[in-house]
């Protein structure tokens, strides 16, 4: 049986043979974006072809906007897989069931659209497959979603009425090699263009251009189909394509991204460039640019927007590498296939290195033992080289571009090594990526996602076992730090190990956005709440910035833990070295300013002298004498490093990077004390200077009238992603453990509620139904008559087998309770493993703006290291640098809440303050809590104690 040709393994017919994506300065085009005319069919054939006819009447199709899916704009749903094919596997067929989208649009030629040359018809992304008209004459089909396609249509064109006819299937075979973990988003989802190409025009040409750091010069030669010009009047060079140039220049990088402005002109037209001299290389076993070694402070960026699913405007394209810029990123896998040519460009102009991924990945195979893998299979190599051409020769100009990859997840098979030799051949300029093949035996650099802390380190040391070619090889992590909801927690400690062992040569985090879908009830949707049969839930929302692209907590820790310089204190003479951390630019941008703080107060400030350190130098330089001693504040230095100017991605006094360095701690506060316990003459009530007891549970009931609910030990918190760990694993997580042990429904049990000379003192054992472990807490209550000082202890009982989730009180404050004041740790949220960027201050929020917007509700939002924090009139101190969080619903709630739409404030603001906590890992995809921040709760006690006092008296 002949198959269609969505079926058929070969990629495309018609096309034209790949080639640069440019803009000539002075040719025709013509976009072909807007409204276009739409229908959908449930299958691939319930409509015959007859629409792309001449004269077809479309009136009765709804309308759709291109680029777009379909599926985004009320024609069917949205559907996520991780791994998982929505579809049997049976390559390369695909379901009946296939919705087929049918789109017609018409269109005149510009009055001046000139008569001469040809005429191409481009399409830069249509999932999963297209089949083009023009005029009632079939052009061809294409499959590779997110690669461009041309069409050569000079001769169909006419001045009006010109019929555009495409003819789009969700499910092709080209699917079975797009099983990336996102969306499934079928629609001409990327621009459509007309392109007039004069007589002599270049087609395809490739920019050479190299830098040789030992003599400071760059080495150009532009070759071009057709013969031409290039100049670069900056830099004098004026030659003929093909012909090679050496001059003196400045390098591009990362850091520096330099370029000159140049034209290629040919017989037909006048291409403007921005060349950027640069040379990638693995020298020593280390990637070099330009000589040097670089570490990459990566990040995985798919494509998304929550309105617009993978198509998105320069705007949000922009948008994406300004943030990542002012976070100290430098590099971007582009996970997992190329992007829009603009988001390149916009690497080139604002300095990116980029690993550019082909559009390839066939997880799904895994599930059946990789039986029939394509990439496995010569049957499908054509279309793998396809799609490797496709992408090469596209972003082949572009200086960002320093490393291809292969592609994602597609185990491994001959079919990548004909990839690799192809890519090898055609461009020796850059490395070559691919995670999948531990044998590397086609790869430059020694790939992995997800390895933990330790094993990392042996690589770095060179200790690990494998294949001999390996041992030589560059390390890079292309994927760690699973971004999944709270977290990710560990960053610093790989930071250190990149920066400790040379071939450790940093990392990309996974991943950079939430895929969190724009949804009229669930705020954002995620995987199942499209009614699909198979999915895999809110494992497509775990980015650095939410779906709205606001940074997350887990950002802001990025950024501190990669900030370019190192800044630190050696103790009391006040020294600080700066070490500069950048590969290639001296520390002459950053202007450097310390202040000195007492409780949170800046009483002093001024600039800091640094030297001009050249990268990977470092500087000690002295702070001034610090001002008078007060043994009653708690004083520091804060050393900032900020943009001396305006720069093209932040503006001067831009934060790069920080530290704090303690002088003095505050002497431990005193214990008040005085007031004796008094039994009310009903035997109902104790009070304690002002504050009041249940006489029988031992509960304070109210504190100098400010009532008071619920106050005692918690344990449990709202499971985070990483808690939940990775869902395909087989053992156990940790949160199912707390839950199997029952830490989500522990019930107190009074045991005594004493009241003493100094003071009230309440026993009770706290457990679960169904278990004999658990922890007695003691409740040690003094006032001196207002203030009232709590002193608690826990003693766990029996043989914990897991970590607690925290150890803390927790209270409820009814009415009014929205400003939140605290000294500690700020302004964003921190857990003993994500506290890197935490900057202990003065910080004022409301309690609506201290919770973090996780798209699956979870624990969130708590602030470290607090000195005291004052709520709903009360104020806590504590000398323990507790953590506190502060609520409009219960922990049970937010366990409950699947989204945030189900979180509806209630009228009491729940706060805890933990003495402890667990740290958060990254178990949703990669290691757990590093041993150092889990909360063991055996061997016991621990105790915690804090002062109340009224704040609106
Ligand atoms: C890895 C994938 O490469 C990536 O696309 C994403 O799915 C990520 O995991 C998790 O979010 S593959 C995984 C099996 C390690």
């Amino acid at each position: 049986m002949e198959l269609p040709h969505h079926e058929d393994v070969s990629p495309a017919s018609g096309t034209l043979a790949p080639r640069t994506w440019y803009a000539a300065s002075d040719a025709a085009t013509l976009s072909l974006d807007g409204r276009w005319r739409f229908r959908l069919s449930p299958t691939a054939d319930a409509e015959d072809e007859t629409f792309a006819a001449e004269g077809y009447d479309c009136g009765a199709w709804d309308e759709i906007a291109v680029p777009g899916h379909w599926v985004l704009q009320g024609h069917g749903a949205p559907q996520y897989t991780n791994q998982l094919y929505p579809f049997p596997v049976d390559p390369p067929r695909v379901p009946t069931e296939n919705p087929t989208g049918d789109h017609l649009h018409t269109f005149d030629l510009p009055a001046d659209w000139p008569r001469d040359g040809e005429a191409l018809l481009r399409f830069d992304g249509v999932e999963s497959c297209a089949r083009v008209w023009l005029n009632g004459t079939a052009l061809g089909d294409f499959k590779g979603s997110r690669l461009t396609h041309e069409f050569a249509v000079g001769e169909l064109l006419r001045p009006e009425g010109n019929v555009l006819a495409v003819r789009v299937h969700q499910w092709s075979a080209g699917s079975y090699l797009e099983d990336q973990d996102q969306w499934w988003l079928p629609g001409i989802f990327r621009g459509v263009t007309l392109l007039h190409r004069p007589e002599g025009c270049a087609r395809d040409f490739f920019v050479h251009a190299a830098y040789d750091h030992r003599a400071g010069t760059g080495t150009l030669r532009v070759d071009s189909e057709v013969q031409g010009r290039v100049t670069v009047p900056e830099l004098g060079i004026d030659v003929p394509t093909g012909e090679q140039v050496v001059v003196p220049v400045e390098p591009w990088t990362a850091e520096t991204p330099r370029r000159y402005d140049a034209t290629l002109a040919t017989p037909g037209e006048r291409i403007p460039l921005r060349i950027g001299f640069r040379t990638v290389a693995v020298e020593d076993g280390l990637i070099t640019v330009n000589g040097r070694p670089v570490l990459f402070r990566g990040v995985n960026r798919h494509e998304f927007h929550p309105e617009t699913g993978r198509t998105l405007g320069l705007d949000t394209m922009r948008a994406d590498v300004l943030l990542m810029k002012r976070h100290n990123i430098n590099a971007v896998r582009t996970s997992h296939y190329p992007p829009h040519p603009a988001f390149l460009d916009l690497c080139d102009e604002f300095g990116l290195w980029v690993i550019d991924e082909c559009d390839l990945e066939t997880h799904g195979f895994q599930a059946v033992g990789w039986r029939g893998n394509p990439v496995d299979d010569d049957r499908w190599t054509p279309a793998l080289l396809d799609r490797a051409a496709r992408m090469v020769e596209r972003d082949k100009n572009h200086p960002s571009v320093v490393v291809w990859s292969l592609g994602n997840e597609c185990g491994t098979g001959r079919g990548l090594r004909a990839m690799a030799e192809w890519v090898r051949a055609r461009d020796g300029s850059r490395l070559l990526h691919y995670e999948g093949d531990r044998s590397c035996a086609d790869t430059d650099v020694y790939s992995r996602m997800y390895a933990d802390h330790a094993e990392v380190e042996r690589i770095g040391r060179g200790e690990d076992e494998g294949p001999r070619e390996r041992g030589g090889l560059p390390f890079i992590l292309c994927e760690y730090a699973h971004a999944m909801g709270n977290g990710p927690g560990g960053l610093g400690e790989y930071q250190r190990l990149f920066e400790t062992y040379r071939r450790l040569q940093g990392g990309f985090v996974w991943e950079w956005i939430d895929h969190g879908i724009a949804h009229p009830e669930h705020g954002f949707a995620y995987g199942g709440d499209f009614g699909e049969e198979l999915h895999d839930g809110n494992f497509v929302c775990d980015g650095l910035v939410f779906p709205d692209r606001t940074p997350s907590p887990g950002l802001v820790e990025y950024k501190k833990v990669i900030e370019p310089v190192r800044i630190e204190g050696h103790g009391p003479d006040g020294t600080v070295g700066i070490t500069n951390l950048h590969d290639f630019a001296d520390l002459s941008h950053l202007a450097f300013t310390w202040s000195f703080e007492k409780d949170g107060r800046t009483v002093a400030d001024g600039v800091l002298a640094v030297p001009p350190v050249g990268p990977g130098g470092r500087a000690e330089v002295k702070l001034p004498p610090p001002p008078r001693r007060d043994p009653d504040a708690e004083t520091q230095w804060t050393v900032r490093a900020t943009l001396a100017e305006d720069t093209a991605w932040a503006p001067a006094g831009h934060l790069v990077a920080w530290a704090q360095l303690p002088v003095e701690q505050r002497v431990m506060l005193p214990v008040p004390g005085g007031a004796a316990p008094v039994r009310d003459a009903a035997g109902r009530r104790i009070t304690l200077g002002a504050a009041t007891f249940d006489a029988r549970s031992g509960t304070l009931l109210s504190f100098r009238d400010r009532e008071i609910r619920e106050l005692g030990l918690d344990v449990w918190r709202a499971p985070t992603d990483n808690d939940n760990g990775m869902p395909w694993r087989p053992e156990p997580s940790v949160a199912a453990r707390w839950r199997a042990l029952g830490l989500d429904r522990m019930r107190h049990r009074v045991d005594a509620v004493e009241p003493g000379a100094d003071g009230l003192t309440v026993r009770t054992r706290v457990a679960a139904a169904a278990s004999d472990l658990a922890l007695r807490t003691e409740y040690h209550w003094v006032s001196d008559g207002s203030r009232l000082h709590l002193r608690m202890t826990v003693t766990p009982q029996g043989d914990w087998p897991v970590p607690l989730p925290r150890i803390g009180i927790r209270f409820g404050l009814p009415g009014a309770a929205d400003r939140v004041r605290w000294f500690g740790g700020g302004p964003g949220e921190a857990y003993p493993d994500t506290a890197a960027a935490s900057m202990t201050g003065l910080w004022e929020s409301d309690v609506d703006a201290l919770q973090t917007p996780y798209v699956r509700p979870q624990e969130n939002g708590a602030r470290a290291g607090v000195r005291w924090v004052e709520v709903g009139g009360l104020r806590v101190e504590s000398d323990s640098a507790p953590a506190f969080t502060a609520r409009r619903w219960t922990t049970r709630q937010l366990d409950a809440a699947r989204h945030r739409t189900d979180l509806t404030p209630g009228d009491t603001v729940w706060v805890n303050l933990d003495s402890a906590r667990h740290g958060i890992g990254t178990q949703s995809c990669g290691p757990g809590v590093l041993p150092r921040y889990e909360l063991r709760a055996t061997p016991g006690p621990t105790s915690f104690s804090c002062v109340f006092s009224r704040t609106d008296e």
